[in-house]
């Protein structure tokens, strides 16, 4: 999202969001059988003609059903040949990969694998595009990326503002100050000295 601006438009597409809900929404109206076994699931956009020989996408339809070890045989085996422009959309759970290219021209492509919000993501999205980047995205791209306030999960402050809550520390704080004493080690500062020692540089 950092390095390419114009991949932001896929990411927020409402048809390839709401495709991408039916199997990671924890909702009841997501399908039962689909959602445990389906812990990503991504829309890859070819930027260059995929074809068999430059080595589009390999999926093997159904898949995502069979029993564990079941190896396909070639006949299964889908090839996602496409025009530049055109969008793959599966579930991480099929069996699928990149092939071999066997051209001597390079087959770029555009992966944007969603998934569930508790789960690691496959690029670090917190790393390549940190608060002060992801600060000019429009809220819902920050919400995809995995910004928005969870309390159960991967958070890192209170939902509280500074010194209301918690004692929790960002990360921001923890790198720019001594690690923090936790009650019964020593004094710990409070949420609202490292939030100011988060609004600058450290001296
Ligand atoms: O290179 C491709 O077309 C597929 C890449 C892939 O399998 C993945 O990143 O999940």
């Amino acid at each position: 999202m950092t390095r390419s601006p114009s991949s932001h438009a896929l990411a927020l597409d409402p048809k390839l969001n709401e495709a991408c809900k039916t199997f990671l929404a924890p909702t009841p109206t997501a399908t039962s059988s689909t959602s445990p076994n389906s812990p990503a699931s991504a829309p890859a956009k070819a930027n260059s003609a995929f074809t068999i020989e430059n080595g589009a996408t390999r999926v093997v339809p159904g898949s995502h059903k069979w029993e564990p070890g079941r190896q396909p045989e070639l006949h299964e085996i889908a090839y996602a040949e496409m025009e530049a422009g055109s969008v793959l959309v599966y579930t991480g759970s099929v069996i699928h990969g990149g092939g071999r290219n066997e051209t001597d021209t390079n087959r770029e492509g555009l992966l944007l694998h969603n998934t569930l919000n508790w789960l690691r993501q496959e690029e670090n999205q917190y790393l390549t595009c940190p608060p002060h980047i992801a600060q000019h995205f429009t809220p819902e791209l920050r919400d995809l990326l995995g910004y928005p306030s969870s309390y159960g999960m991967g958070f890192f402050s209170t939902p509280f503002p500074p010194g209301e809550g918690a004692e929790l520390v960002s990360p921001e704080a923890l790198f720019r100050r001594p690690a923090p004493h936790w009650p019964g080690l020593g004094s710990q500062p409070t949420a609202r000295q490292y939030a100011s020692a988060d609004s600058g540089p450290s001296s």
